[in-house]
């Protein structure tokens, strides 16, 4: 982990973006330090990326998250599932990003997303919507402009950047999220929920696939609905719940007191990793 380095931006890539706020260019090229901590949010899974995006740029993009959370990132897992021939969820392992091929595909697929009746509601995020454009030409903004470090790939943070590009920009995240020096005791109580997200992951895709095998009628069928019954009257979900709120409580907790060197706002960034994580219990 780069923790270290994340915390202390050295002065060059201060005084290199320090005036530069909102107003550096899209396609900015990021110095070796920005590009290194680039490379590393962008090594993480798409969940990741975007609680790291919406750190960034909460007050600016708060109202979006809904749409990052329920379509993008619906869209780009199974963009990759589809990549890797994985049709069930609870065979995967959630990716980081997707070769140009399937960043083509994901766009399609997210345009299918919004257009499809049922995802109505979706329509009203208009800072949201993917824009339409040609094979050719999406090909074009990636290789260009979506794929920021040029390793022919192209990331959830990549997308989320190019997408929100009226406010957001790779040198002004990297200057952001670099300066973004978290406490020891937020990041050991982020670290602590996203524990027990992981825990909570394990028991819904158990409880999927129980629900899956129980939905015939053999002998198998039979035992996975014993198994279902087990867990359904194990104090399992609700000791879960219970650890669940207690870390939430604890990094809210964490950030009132010792968070944010963001003008008092400290509570805002990890207002958003809570959104993101802890949406996994409401199954
Ligand atoms: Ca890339």
């Amino acid at each position: 982990m780069s923790d270290n380095k994340a915390a202390h931006p050295s002065l060059a890539l201060l005084n290199n973006l320090g005036g530069n706020k909102g107003g550096a260019s899209f396609t900015e090229k990021l110095d070796a330090e920005a590009l290194a901590f680039f490379n590393e949010v962008t090594s993480r899974p798409f969940s990741q990326q975007a609680v790291a995006f919406l750190n960034a740029y909460w007050p600016e993009v708060k109202d979006e998250a809904e749409f990052i959370y329920s379509a993008s990132w619906e869209v780009i897992k199974s963009a990759d599932m589809h990549a890797k021939g994985i049709q069930l969820i609870y065979k995967y392992d959630e990716g980081h990003d997707l070769d140009f091929d399937i960043g083509l595909y994901f766009y399609e697929q997210l345009n299918k997303f919004v257009d499809d009746s049922k995802n109505a509601k979706f329509k009203a995020f208009t800072r949201s919507q993917p824009e339409m454009m040609t094979s050719l030409k999406r090909k074009q903004e990636l290789r260009d402009k979506v794929d920021v470090n040029f390793d022919g790939r192209v990331g959830m943070l990549e997308y989320l950047l190019y997408q929100y590009k009226d406010v957001a920009n790779p040198a002004d995240f990297c200057h952001r999220s670099m300066n973004h020096d978290e406490h020891p005791e937020i990041r050991k109580a982020r670290l602590a929920l996203e524990e027990v997200n992981k825990k909570i992951r394990a028991y819904e895709e158990e409880k999927a696939r129980l629900t899956d095998a129980a939905a015939g009628s053999g002998v198998k069928a039979l035992g996975a609905k014993n198994m279902l019954a087990q867990i359904d009257s194990s104090p399992l979900k609700e000791e879960l719940n219970k650890a669940l709120i207690t870390a939430e409580a604890a990094v809210r907790i964490a950030s009132k007191k010792f968070g944010g060197s963001a003008g008092g706002a400290g509570g805002e960034g990890a207002g958003s990793s809570v959104f993101i994580l802890s949406r996994s219990m409401s199954l």
